[in-house]
């Protein structure tokens, strides 16, 4: 990786990803690539490249490609599982169409591409403990048929046209930078948010649910291992299983209380997201990104949550000042 466009840029894990990316190839230019009214600010805006990249206009994408010499293309734009739920079409043209102009744009001027995957890929007839590499995906949300449908064209971009397409099965990912938005998983962000401002958190999910999620810098690591990988050793590319912690919203609230002993939490479901909860798997085995590319986690329930706490008191003691 050299020369990096980054589409959505400025979402969850764009605007944390970026940075990384320019950390990491200082030499190179890494690209934030936005749509009107998200655009970059404050570090990401200032310490590298920005350019106007929608991901439904496939000109737009050819000419940040040309002019910044990209070899690489991170597709970070996507309607979330419940916001997709909402608006299918809209998914449907953001995933799909959005993917299609990427993978020529690739095809044409040799970009490896990177396009999350998620849990959201598999459905209610896949095995949910454990559940395989290689195994049953019929989704029942749109989210989910847009990520099957992800992983399938990559693949096939890959086999037919060698555009060098990667991949990870995201979990529900946390972080105290950028808020999710429209997803399944967001309590476990909101969750913490709530805590540490000394509210009742209201958990639209219900108790018992499990759903794999992932605290961001070990998401990020992924992300950038992933396309780094020695492609020899990779039989699976679109996509990887990859866990950390699986939990349910009592475990993570447990979590949080054994450091902030008065959190407070009670349960109002929503079924919208109940059902896409409960059609999920409730933990994925990683073995073959652990043999393949050398996946390994570093943060587990409790060492995210006392990171999590620490830095939302220093960001909302910060921002009340
Ligand atoms: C969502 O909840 O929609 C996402 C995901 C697990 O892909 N966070």
């Amino acid at each position: 990786m050299k020369n990096v466009l980054i589409i959505g840029s400025t979402g969850q894990i764009g605007s944390e990803l970026t940075l990384k990316l320019r950390g990491l190839y200082p030499e190179g230019s890494i690209v934030a690539g936005y749509i009107p009214g998200f655009e970059p600010e404050g570090d990401l805006l200032e310490s590298g490249p920005a350019a106007e990249v929608n991901v439904v206009d496939a000109k737009q994408i050819a000419e940040a490609v040309a002019k910044y010499d990209i070899d690489t293309i991170y597709n970070l734009a996507a309607l979330l599982s419940a916001t997709a739920e909402k608006y299918p079409l809209k998914a449907w043209d953001i995933q799909m169409n959005g993917l299609i102009n990427i993978l020529e744009v690739a095809r044409e001027k040799g970009c490896a591409v990177f396009t999350p995957s998620s849990i959201g890929s598999f459905g209610p007839s896949t095995p949910h403990k454990d559940t395989p590499q290689d195994t049953i995906q019929r989704p029942t949300s749109m989210y989910g048929v847009t990520k099957v449908a992800t992983e399938l064209l990559s693949d096939y971009y890959f086999h037919k046209y060698g555009v060098d397409t990667r991949s990870v099965r995201f979990p529900g990912l946390i972080s105290y930078k950028t808020l999710p938005g429209g997803g399944t998983t967001d309590y476990a962000v909101e969750i913490y948010y709530a805590a540490v401002k000394g509210e009742e958190f209201v958990c639209p999910i219900a108790e018992g649910t499990l759903m794999d999620m992932m605290y961001m810098p070990d998401a990020l690591k992924a992300a950038v291992d992933i396309m780094e990988a020695d492609a020899s050793r990779l039989l699976h590319r679109n996509s990887f299983n990859i866990a950390s912690m699986s939990f349910a919203p009592e475990d993570v609230f447990a979590a949080i209380r054994r450091q902030i002993p008065d959190a407070r939490m009670r349960y109002e479901v929503d079924p919208v997201r109940q059902a896409i909860a409960d059609s999920w798997p409730d933990n994925m085995d990683d073995s073959c990104a652990r043999a393949e590319w050398g996946w390994k986690p570093s943060y587990d329930l409790d060492g995210m949550t006392a990171d999590m706490i620490a830095h939302l008191r220093e960001k909302l003691c910060t921002e009340a000042i």
